[in-house]
């Protein structure tokens, strides 16, 4: 039956709007674009078939049977995560007491994620190998082409509309306090708070297979290496700076390893491969002036082309060794 079909192509959207929202969060680097793009128009889809899942909704309304409360706290998480989604990516609303609209969409849509898992078991539907004819599969493109439709149509209606969702990034982030540090956010990942460091207390530990190394920040501050460049929050705002400190390769020299760790004083830390030590550096002055607490005082890793997560602030520590990058939680785990 079509309804069975309905339920099937639902289950594909919402995985497949999860693994491109997931890899969205990943990617700072403009080829993410194709990612960002598949996501809207993946949500759109889902929204197109919304009036023949409430047909089937209301048919199975009127028989009684467990669960159906999970199955409405379902359907109430999936659609304030797809108008979360809407209303940032349109930026009719972007923030509002405290939160982002895109904390509030990712936040329903990881809901939805353990939700949507007990539905597909509660109410089996099994794809069939008969739902691949050529009927079904045009069917199945004429959805996923109305949503691209639709998504092109938004995206080309918001300059006109005034939308200010016109202005974002590749990212979908929204521009906030470029080239004015005090007015950029102060955001922290998940659960770290801004520690107080003062300058006599702090020092960086450096340690390579060869050697360890103590820097004083005026040994940091020494160093006038220089980068432009974006911090693009998954929180859904960007902001460009002038950041000034030393390269890493600088302050590691040229050591045997695979990887390259940065630890903060908070215990948050994030590792990057070896070679690319020349690209991250490890900043105490942004727009020319010390850091603030907030923003990482005293030194705080710029990594270019990365998320914001990878931008470890109150850093103590930077250790090179053997392991491979890669090993690590791909999201900080707090
Ligand atoms: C239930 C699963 C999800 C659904 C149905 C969904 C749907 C949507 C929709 C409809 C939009 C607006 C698209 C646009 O108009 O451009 C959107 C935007 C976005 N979503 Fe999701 N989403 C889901 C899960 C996620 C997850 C898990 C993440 C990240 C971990 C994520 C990250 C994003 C981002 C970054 C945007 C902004 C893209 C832009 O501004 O164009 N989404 N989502
Ligand atoms: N130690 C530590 N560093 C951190 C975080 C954190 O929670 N703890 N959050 C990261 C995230 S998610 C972002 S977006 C940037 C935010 O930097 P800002 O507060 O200077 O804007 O810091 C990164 N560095
Ligand atoms: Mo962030």
């Amino acid at each position: 039956m079509a309804g069975r079909r309905t339920n099937v192509a639902l289950l594909l959207l919402l995985i497949g709007a999860l693994a491109t929202g997931v890899l969205a969060f990943g990617i700072g680097t403009p080829w993410g674009t194709i990612v960002v793009i598949s996501h809207g128009v993946i949500g759109f889809a889902i929204v197109a078939l919304a009036p023949w899942k409430s047909i089937i909704v209301r048919r199975g309304m009127t028989r009684s049977r467990g669960g159906r409360g999970t199955s409405l706290a379902l359907t109430l998480v999936t659609v304030v995560a797809l108008t979360a989604g809407i209303l940032h990516a349109t930026g009719l609303l972007v923030s509002a007491a405290g939160l982002t609209a895109m904390q509030v969409h990712v936040g329903a849509a990881l809901i939805a994620l353990p939700l949507a898992a007990w539905h597909v078991v509660a109410r089996r539907t099994r794809p069939r190998r008969t739902d691949l004819t050529r009927r079904n599969l045009i069917k199945a493109g004429a959805v996923l082409g109305g949503a691209g439709a639709a998504y092109a149509a938004l995206e080309l209606a918001a300059p006109r509309l005034g939308l200010p969702g016109s202005e974002r990034r590749f990212t979908g982030s929204y521009e906030r306090g470029s080239f004015d540090p005090d007015a950029m956010p102060v955001t922290q990942w998940f659960n770290d708070s801004v520690p107080k460091i003062d300058e006599a207390g702090w020092v960086l530990a450096v340690t390579t297979p060869a050697e360890s190394m103590e820097f004083r920040l005026a040994d940091v501050a020494d160093y006038e290496d220089e980068m432009t460049t974006t911090l693009d929050c998954t929180g859904g705002w960007y902001a460009t700076q002038v950041w000034t400190g030393a390269r890493l390769d600088r302050l590691v020299g040229d050591p045997s390893g695979r990887s390259i760790l940065v630890r903060s004083a908070t215990g948050y830390s994030r590792r990057f491969p070896l070679g690319s030590a020349a690209d991250l550096l490890l900043a105490t002055r942004v727009g020319d002036r010390p850091l603030s607490a907030g923003h990482g005082y005293p030194a705080r890793l710029v990594a270019p082309g990365r998320r914001g997560f990878w931008w470890v602030k109150w850093v103590t520590a930077i250790e090179v060794d053997d392991r491979p990058w890669w090993l690590q939680s791909p999201f900080p785990p707090t």
